[in-house]
């Protein structure tokens, strides 16, 4: 009925329709569940071969190999890990634990992190369905392995039509030894801005439920306001909380006094004081040299009483001598990656890291083996994302000077190049720097980071320089993102704003000095269930109320997307993103013990409307759908 429904509506006819439609039309949305999975399947897929997915240039669908994976005993138990321990023993237990280890202890990030910083975070959940048990079972010994939060929850959604929840939950069934963690940006949670501390509640208590136990808590200004509430609402939940320091400038430069030694000394006591059971450092950059880790962790180890985790990205190229430093003055855990999805933007490698640790006493207990193992399977899905790939192929030492986070680099020079600013990144990044230094010298790191970036190509944009600023500000209308951050709704930068700027920029609007949250109402959960219940025309669950809650418009665009296309997941990777080849054959399963065969037979030449026939053979049926061409 749904369909009938909805492709007989005059705006649908008309190819009238955007998001509000859902909105508009609700009426649409309320229909008998219908199975009809193959044609919506089809019609994916359909408009896939005919319009490309977005973003990726490539139209025509290269030949990949399949990524082998490990061989592993499937009817054997699991072996028990950390995930036992935190269970038994409790956070404070596992920390103890954690810090009587004479080995360093490893997080693996190549399920979130690694693919952020590499591959723009389009890493789908089939594909880290497919390693998740083998990991679990190979690498049983891995301190945790970060699998959720930063930007995976928001892309889940609106790139990959999948839903962030379904990941967690299905992981977490497959890697019951193994501790999940996610990233969360405190009160800005897994989004751009700050939200109401309900709504901050919520998602920490679903989160932990649904599978999450180490819980990295960072503000985007180091800003300790900011980071409380997240701080104590994972403790109220038994979960990890560990609450982190995002390392910036240089505590080896005397001439940057800003962000010294004892500015990260008292944020680590601050934060033990705040009920924190592990002190995270989060490199976001990769700017930590070696000596300076060797100093600031050994520095650390004797100002607080918490196991120590160290987070880098290995964008300049010296990612292990760090961590090799860190772990000489002590660091209890480090984040590395699998090594064909390790290094430059993303995490040192942990193969790597094995073979430098040679011989030494805490080299890390791990199979270095099924690492290699692990990381074949890695290579070959790796290659699927190719055209996400940021096109960085060496080390690239310059982070020291732009201090660009990792996951930031190849999505600011996307940016660039949207704008038309392609050929002027070098000057992007060079002003980068600069907006640094006018803003103050602050902690870049999402979403403060993306404000830096808006105003770095907004001035290379307008051929702006630092004195236009000052001298013409008044008559420049900057963009929303540094407004509000001059604002306060981010929080509050170490040592304030720089005043005169703060001025030109604000133009008499007022500014808040205590947190964003205080002057946000709190969000009316039974309200937004049963608004979803009328949009949606379906029981909705705490996790789509959630999703709804954080992101409106990209929950509802998913939502009709579903009505739409069905759930796209099942599908594999090459086929998600570059459909069918001529006469080439799929099988889908679509739920257990349900399969379905899908085969291209041809495409018509466009119609006069432009439509194209897409003609399918399912389950050895003819079946054709037909698809608008947008090219
Ligand atoms: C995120 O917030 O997504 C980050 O990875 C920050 O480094
Ligand atoms: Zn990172």
């Amino acid at each position: 009925a749904f369909l009938e429904n909805v492709v007989q509506h005059p705006n649908f006819l008309s190819g009238d329709y955007n998001t509000s439609f859902i909105d508009h039309t609700p009426e649409l949305f309320v229909f008998p569940k219908r199975k009809d999975r193959g044609t919506k399947m089809l019609s994916f897929i359909g408009e896939t071969i005919v319009n490309g997915y977005p973003g990726l240039e490539q139209e025509r669908k290269p030949i990949f190999e399949v990524p082998p994976v490990p061989k592993v005993k499937y009817s054997e138990p699991i072996p028990e890990g950390t995930k036992q321990i935190l269970e038994q023993r409790g956070p404070e237990g596992l920390a103890e634990w954690t810090k009587s280890q004479k080995e360093v202890l490893l997080t693996d990030t190549t399920f979130r992190d690694a693919h952020q910083s590499l591959l723009a975070t389009r890493m789908r959940s089939h594909d880290l369905k497919t390693i998740a048990e083998p990991t679990a079972r190979l690498v049983p010994n891995i301190f945790s392995s970060e699998m959720w939060g930063g930007a995976t929850f928001d892309v889940a959604m609106r790139f990959l039509h999948e839903d962030p929840w379904e990941r967690l939950i299905s992981l977490r069934k497959k890697m019951p030894n193994t501790l999940l963690q996610m990233l969360l940006r405190a009160s800005n949670a897994v989004g751009y801005k700050n939200y109401p501390d309900n709504l901050i509640e919520e998602f920490v208590e679903k989160s932990a439920n649904a599978g999450i136990d180490v819980f990295r808590i960072f503000d985007s200004l180091n800003w300790l306001e900011g980071m409380k509430h997240a701080i104590h609402q994972v403790r109220n939940t038994g979960k990890v909380a560990e609450a982190a320091i995002c390392y910036t400038g240089d505590i080896l430069d005397p001439n940057r006094t800003k962000y010294d030694l004892n500015y990260y000394k008292e944020m680590a006591r601050a934060l033990e004081q705040e009920g924190a059971h592990f002190l995270g450092i989060k490199d976001m950059a990769g700017l930590l040299k070696p000596q300076a880790a060797y100093e600031l962790i050994g520095e650390l180890k004797e100002t607080v009483d918490l196991p120590i985790h160290l987070h880098m990205h290995d964008t300049s190229g010296n990612g292990i001598f760090s961590y090799a430093k860190a772990v000489e003055a002590g660091v209890d855990v480090v984040d590395v990656a699998v090594s064909s999805m390790a290094g430059m933007t993303s995490q040192p490698s942990a193969n790597s890291l094995y073979y430098a640790l040679s011989t030494h006493e805490r080299q890390p207990d791990i199979n270095v083996e099924a690492l290699k193992e692990l990381g074949e399977y890695w290579e070959g899905v790796r290659d699927y994302y190719q055209g996400f790939e940021s096109g960085m192929n060496a080390p690239h030492p310059e982070v020291y000077e732009h201090e660009m986070p990792g996951g930031q680099y190849s999505n600011l020079q996307q940016q660039a190049k949207a704008v038309g600013l392609g050929d002027r990144w070098g000057e992007v990044k060079r002003m980068y720097r600069r907006v640094n230094d006018m803003f103050g010298d602050i902690v870049k790191v999402t979403p403060s980071s993306k404000v830096v970036g808006d105003m770095a190509l907004y001035m290379v944009q307008n051929d702006l320089t630092e004195e236009d600023v000052y001298n013409r500000g008044e008559q420049l209308d900057f963009p929303d993102s540094v407004v509000e951050l001059f604002q306060g709704y981010l929080g509050q930068p170490h040592e304030g704003f720089p005043k005169d700027l703060q001025r030109i920029i604000l133009k008499g609007r007022e500014a808040l000095e205590d947190r964003p949250s205080e002057y946000m109402e709190a969000v009316d959960f039974d309200q937004l269930n049963e608004d979803l219940y009328h949009k949606l025309g379906r029981q909705v669950t705490a996790h789509d109320v959630i999703s709804y809650a954080l992101y409106p418009k990209v929950y509802m665009d998913y939502q009709k997307f579903q009505q739409q296309f069905g759930d796209v997941s099942v599908l594999d990777t090459p086929t998600f993103f570059y459909g069918l080849r001529l006469g080439e054959e799929i099988e889908v399963e679509i739920e257990q013990g349900k399969t379905l065969i899908v085969k291209l037979v041809s495409i018509s030449k466009p119609q006069e409307n432009g439509n194209r026939i897409v003609y399918f053979e399912l389950n050895g049926q003819p079946r054709e759908v037909m698809i608008k061409d947008q090219n």
